[in-house]
């Protein structure tokens, strides 16, 4: 036996094989070829740039490259140039984005020519709903790899090992900052003890160029400064965040500042004392502005009283426009209820035109299978990104409105709720890292399509993997079993996801708390209504969908002509956002000829039909594919067709008892019965169980 492992083992080493466990994400280890790297400079952040040139050049042999600072105008912020044989950049991150695009386009294939490329956004975060018990709030893939329950305070070896890690995979897409704790803050994260672990992270993400920014908690200084009150105009109070600022400041110098989720959903905030979201966030960019710091400030906000929870954060935010100082953004939901499946975009987006707004995207799949189904959201940002508001013109898109070109802002920034944890792979699902990673790649670059990002991650995650060595990108069977389909299913999952799930623009109609599988009957009788999903799809006898048009809530009227209009009226509202904006016979005639009803039951099967095919893709892919990622993926393919199938039936069988209309005869049949879902599902929902 003991000879028997020791010739695996040498055999492992001599064919480099290495287990493929997903940790590695899109930096694999590769054979690197020589390469000589010369720069006039020296610093850690350029150690890394010449150490991952050294490790990962699979450019000419023996070639040498310069890493250049140089004054450039062309070059804005951390932008780099790619020459022949040189990358230049106006700082020492600029190289480094520079050195891991180069790698990047050796690595997929791509042909590398000179060119410039410049960040649509200053600051490209990632925010972490970690909180300080070691929990991750829609979180699916393990615990948190800032804070934990046990030894809170205490920061070992591996700790370290794996903030590194998550350094190096942020800076490699261009990820500048990270919000370390969930914005449903403890107050305590601003004590002496925790302010000293955020400095030991600070100091590994810091040569990544990854800044640290914390959440904080409105109360704070009542909470934990003992002051009488949080009021943000009392002097004590102003006082008590400025020498807080200035403590920070002298842990961690070049700290990013904070992220603020105020008056929403039970956080404490500037209302509790009669003061404006403006009055609360201009007192703390005061108080970080003399270091440079800046304050994000949230939107999502809204009330059980009022009659369509879509309008209220533009009704709150607007009046407010021009108020608030220049370190202030607004970070607005790309939608504006909350990370659905689909939304129109947020009507805050472009018509705050005094104020910097940018927008949040959610990478962790809170409403979109959690780490269970794969949903590749790079289209669904996409979309959002080139959605025009016509706030300014045509072409006013939410990308534009956001990055700068439209208004003349002092930042810019976009911000996605992380999917990261302590799992081996990170995301949970391995398909889950390729977010992650578009996440990155459109805030560096918004008008990057989807396609180009599949390609790209499809390559660097599973070509040439350890069981079939020689199958690269430039295998043309490669390309015909993997990369060709596995880029069909990643580009089609997401609308996929909203066929199983809520076609037509039905929103919000999952099941309660977990946010993972059907529930559109959920209602308990004392529940505020806009938590529950009759409030969201208002089915009766009559029809279905929601009323927002000018006779109904009017938040058609929040978008700018011709969008209000073109919303307003059933015949040009996109079919894909019908429900959300109008409420219609079951008999309405679609664009299919058919009923309404009759459609949605064919978007329901359509959705399950597409998994299926995904399935097939991946059983296919099976000779390519290490088998240990293969297998994995393959497993959580069956638990998302099931669940697929589940979404179908509920949602299919809840409805038909308004329409009381037959089910298609073209549809699979549903294979559940209503009231097995609904006793299962109130099952788990008994208070207490
Ligand atoms: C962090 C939704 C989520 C909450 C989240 C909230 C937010 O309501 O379900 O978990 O809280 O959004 O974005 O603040």
């Amino acid at each position: 036996m003991k000879t028997f492992l020791c010739s695996l083992l040498l055999l492992c080493s001599v064919l480099h094989i290495q287990a493929e466990d997903g940790h590695q994400l899109w930096l694999r280890n590769k054979k690197a070829l020589p390469v000589t790297v010369n720069c006039a400079l020296n610093s850690p952040t350029i150690a890394i740039a010449k150490q991952e040139l050294i490790q990962g050049w699979l450019g000419k042999a023996g070639a040498t490259i310069s890493l250049v600072i140089k004054k450039d105008k062309a070059l804005k912020k951390d932008g780099f140039r790619l020459l022949n044989n040189a990358i230049e950049a106006n700082t020492e991150f600029g190289l480094l984005y520079g050195v891991y695009e180069l790698l990047r386009k050796q690595q997929t294939g791509q042909l590398i020519q000179e060119m410039v490329s410049n960040p649509s956004y200053d600051i490209r975060t990632l925010n972490h709903w970690d909180n300080l018990n070691g929990t991750i709030e829609r979180g699916y893939a393990g615990f948190s790899i800032f804070w934990r329950r046990d030894n809170p305070y205490e920061v070992t070896e591996n700790d370290k090992k794996r903030w590194q890690e998550y350094a190096r995979a942020n800076a490699s897409i261009g990820i500048n900052g990270a919000v370390l704790n969930n914005v449903n803050a403890s107050p305590n994260i601003l004590n002496a003890d925790y302010l000293k672990r955020v400095k030991a992270i600070a100091e590994v993400l810091r040569p990544y160029g990854v800044k640290a920014y914390l959440s904080i908690n409105f109360s704070s200084p009542k909470v934990i400064g003992g002051l009488p009150t949080s009021d943000p105009l009392d002097p004590a109070v102003i006082n008590w965040w400025k020498e807080k600022a200035k403590e920070i400041y002298g842990l961690i110098p070049d700290f990013g500042g904070f992220l603020v989720k105020a008056n929403s959903e039970g956080q404490p905030g500037p209302q509790d004392f009669g003061r404006t979201h403006a009055d609360g966030a201009n007192m703390l960019a005061d108080a970080v502005q003399p270091f440079g710091g800046i304050i994000m400030w949230r939107a999502f906000v809204y009330s059980p009283n009022d009659k369509d929870r879509a309008k209220q954060a533009y009704n709150e935010f607007v009046p407010l426009d021009g108020k608030f100082k220049d370190n202030i953004i607004i970070q607005v939901k790309n939608g504006p209820i909350d990370f659905m499946p689909r939304e129109p975009f947020s009507p805050l987006i472009g018509a705050m035109k005094r104020t910097p707004v940018m927008t949040e995207f959610q990478i962790t799949q809170e409403y979109l299978g959690h780490s269970k189904h794969l949903v590749f959201l790079s289209t669904m940002w996409e979309e959002c990104l080139q959605s025009d508001t016509y706030q300014e013109g045509p072409g006013s898109t939410v990308a534009r409105c956001t990055d700068g070109t439209v208004f003349n802002q002092k930042y810019t920034a976009i911000a996605g709720v992380s999917n990261v944890g302590l799992d081996t792979n990170w995301c949970g699902h391995d398909f889950a890292q390729s977010n992650w990673y578009a996440f990155g790649r459109l805030a560096w670059n918004n008008s990057i399509t989807s396609e180009a990002i599949a390609d790209e991650w499809i390559k660097q995650t599973f070509a040439g993997n350890s069981d079939q060595p020689s199958k690269t990108v430039h295998g043309i069977d490669w390309t015909e079993n993997v990369l060709v389909p596995v880029k069909r299913m990643m580009l089609d999952s997401r609308e996929a996801a909203v066929n199983y799930m809520m076609p037509y623009g039905f929103h919000h109609i999952m099941s309660a708390n977990e946010h993972y599988g059907p529930g559109p009957w959920w209602g308990p009788a004392r529940m505020r209504a806009d938590w529950t999903p009759p409030y969201y799809h208002q089915a009766d006898s009559n029809g279905v969908g929601f009323n927002r048009t000018k006779m109904g809530s009017d938040a058609v009227s929040q978008y700018k002509e011709p969008l209000a209009s073109m919303f307003n009226d059933p015949s040009t509202c996109p079919e894909t956002l019908l429900l959300w904006f109008h409420h219609l016979p079951w008999t309405y005639k679609m664009k299919s000829g058919r009923t309404l009803w009759d459609d949605i039951c064919t978007k329901y099967d359509q959705g399950v039909k597409q998994v299926r095919v995904f399935q097939k893709i991946w059983d296919g892919a099976a000779p390519y594919i290490d088998s240990a990622r293969h297998k994995a993926i393959q497993r959580k393919l069956r638990t998302q067709t099931a669940n697929a199938v589940l979404w179908k039936d509920a949602c299919i069988l809840y409805f038909q008892t308004f329409s009381r209309m037959p089910i298609p005869m073209d549809v699979e049949k549903p294979i559940h019965n209503l009231d097995e879902i609904i006793a299962n599902d109130m099952v788990r929902r008994r208070p207490g169980s």
